[in-house]
């Protein structure tokens, strides 16, 4: 079933206001990392906007679903979901990665309400969720639990031995999202230690894997409704573009590491605007 259109005009709307926040933290910081989160903003705006039971004002309510972002260098793209959904006050931004600020380049789950897990060195979410996940059932909870990985990070073995363990431990309230761009730090996962063919490898670990356009709301819906019902851990293998929605980003491994000056934000907000 697909989105009413009034939904998926809201969707567009707020994951279009998430890439400008992004943009004006990239700005400010002159950090790195601008590719690697508007990568994953339709992905976090889903979830944000409709898969997640949480409660903004209330970020350790005993029921919530959790959400660990693994891949910690997009941490950007998860202050401005958090912003816009309400849970951190938006005037934080200001502070990313600023001295007076209270928003570091990788998360850290002291800094703000709403970050479960700190993350940054690669590789290590999956562990944690397969641990929160099968602390949950075995209390007979109905939490659900998600984890974000990029597929660079997918090439962590510290990945593949949780991967190994969530079905032996019938973690059907586990999904993890890969956020599959095809481009890591230093290139393309596909060309460097490659991981192909990779949907087969989850369903021989024994996993539901579903792969989805990480940039359709319709696609991420069907996807996570398919992972909601299966009884096995889930996977949706998400196909992404890094630097999405701007075009002179998209796909292009420099912008992994490359400041957004105010010449390329002006550029880039002319082209969210549509102008
Ligand atoms: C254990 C570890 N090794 C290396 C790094 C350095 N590093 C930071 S981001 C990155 C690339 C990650 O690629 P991917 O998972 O595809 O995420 P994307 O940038 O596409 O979002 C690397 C290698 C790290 N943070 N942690």
């Amino acid at each position: 079933m697909s989105l009413k259109t009034e939904q998926m005009v809201f969707a567009i709307h707020k994951a279009m206001s998430v890439r400008e926040k992004i943009l004006k933290m990239a700005n400010r910081s002159k950090g790195a990392h601008v590719g690697s989160c508007l990568s994953v903003v339709d992905i976090l705006t889903y979830l944000y906007f409709k898969e997640l039971r949480i409660r903004p004002e209330d970020t350790l309510w005993e029921d919530r679903d959790y959400f660990l972002m693994s891949k910690g260098h997009g941490a950007m793209a998860l202050y401005a979901v958090l912003a816009e959904r309400g849970v951190i006050d938006e005037k934080l931004l200001k502070g990313y990665m600023q001295e007076d600020g209270t928003l570091p380049a990788h998360l850290d789950r002291f800094s703000v309400p709403g970050i479960e897990v700190s993350a940054g060195a690669l590789g290590h979410g999956l562990s944690i969720a397969v641990g929160i996940a099968h602390g949950l059932k075995l209390r007979s909870k109905k939490n659900r639990v998600f984890v974000l990985m990029g597929d660079g990070e997918c090439q962590e073995g510290s990945v593949w031995e949780a991967a190994m363990l969530a079905p032996k431990l019938k973690l059907s309230n586990l999904t993890v999202i890969v956020d599959l761009n095809d481009l890591q730090g230093y290139g393309r996962p596909s060309e460097l230690v490659s991981f192909y063919p990779f949907a087969e490898k989850w369903k021989a670990f024994g996993w539901e894997a579903v792969e989805a356009d990480g940039h359709n709301f319709d696609s991420l819906r069907s996807a996570f409704t398919r992972a909601d019902r299966s009884s096995l851990p889930s996977v949706i293998i998400a196909k992404t573009v890094k630097g999405k929605g701007i075009s002179f980003m998209e796909d292009e491994l420099k912008w992994h590491y490359f400041i957004v000056t105010d010449e390329h934000l002006s550029a880039a907000l002319m082209e969210l605007k549509g102008a």
